[in-house]
């Protein structure tokens, strides 16, 4: 029988996603799905000839230098790629591989859920009813912001953000849009095209931020441009937590500048800033963008059927570098 190759998987991921592993590769599971430092990572990958990780496993350069020799690839169980010094990994000669696509709905959904919860107050009133708070019916009791025939901007027009914007359309909210390039008209579907993100702001009654983590994007969302949407704008994010000042958000939640706040995502997760679990008008999630199971699933079979087309000495499909 041919040797497998050995992969570190070094997250527990959904019960057929490991089941597929484990019958394909000779493959190093972590069942207790302990979280790994560089250092576990290294020691775990000896031997490997990949790794299948998640955006919870750092790889910056002087991790990526000290991986073993025979290591041929890094799958990771992500779209985002922020996690992965993709420039050493390519001196190094390694291939990257990640999921796009397979996530896109979810996290459109997600981002919807966000947009309404924090409009609606979602937070507040689900509290007022777990504390037994509520008194009744009210005329004036928690009215939030309507979504309809609002402009929502979206910082980052790629599949997710255009994934956002269909669904908006369904609430009937006009589309704007920054991205580094404009879409062609069959993708833009009408969203108005801002060239500079700092005119998206100023017509963003609703921001979403759907935009990778890069040194580029990093604070995006700090005072200034804050100050820029209009008051009482609502801002959501499923992208990265990197994009945010969290004190200059918290800052504007609490002067009422911005009128409520969605995140998915935080700087430094999961020790996310102590400021939000305080503030009543921010609506927040623990990284919930991909999580459903056929999402899951089909994130972690693309990682296999990526590191299957590498030991077949075939390019990937999602092969980033
Ligand atoms: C991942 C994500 O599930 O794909 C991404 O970039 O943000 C998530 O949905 C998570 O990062 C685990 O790798």
């Amino acid at each position: 029988m041919a040797v497998k190759p050995v992969v570190l998987v070094t997250r527990k991921l959904p019960d057929a996603v490991m089941a597929r592993a484990a019958a394909s590769y000779d493959a190093r599971l972590n069942e207790a799905d302990e979280q790994l430092g560089p250092d576990d990572v290294i020691a775990r990958a000896q031997g490997c000839d990949a790794i299948l990780c998640c955006s919870t496993e750092k790889f910056p350069a002087d991790v990526i230098a000290r991986l073993p020799g025979g290591l041929r690839a890094i799958a990771t169980f992500s779209v985002g790629l922020e996690h992965i010094d993709l420039e050493a990994a390519k001196v190094r000669g390694l291939i990257v591989t990640n999921t796009p696509e397979v996530l896109t709905d979810s996290t459109a959904d997600i981002t919807l859920l966000l947009l309404l919860a924090a409009a609606r107050r979602a937070y507040e009133g689900e509290r007022m009813l777990r504390q037994d708070a509520w008194s009744g019916w009210t005329p004036t009791q928690l009215l939030g912001v309507h979504l309809g025939a609002k402009r929502l901007g979206i910082l980052g027009m790629g599949r997710i953000g255009r994934a956002v914007a269909r669904r908006a359309r369904g609430f009937d909210m006009e589309i704007h849009y920054h991205n580094r390039n404009r879409l062609e008209a069959g993708l833009e579907q009408g969203a108005v095209y801002h060239e500079s993100a700092e005119d998206l702001l100023k017509v963003s009654q609703f921001l979403a931020l759907n935009a990778p983590a890069t040194p580029a994007t990093e604070r995006f969302l700090n005072r200034a441009r804050i100050a820029l949407l209009p008051d009482g704008a609502i801002v959501v994010n499923t992208a990265r937590g990197a994009l945010v000042d969290d004190e200059a958000l918290q800052e504007a939640l609490k002067s009422g500048k911005l009128a409520a706040a969605g995140l998915d995502v935080f700087e430094g997760e999961p020790n996310i800033h102590a400021g939000y679990r305080s503030l009543d008008n921010v609506f927040i999630l623990p990284h919930l963008g991909s999580a459903t199971l056929e999402t899951r699933n089909a994130m972690g079979f693309k990682c296999c059927d990526n590191l299957d087309a590498i030991f077949a000495g075939k390019d990937p499909p999602d092969r980033v570098v």
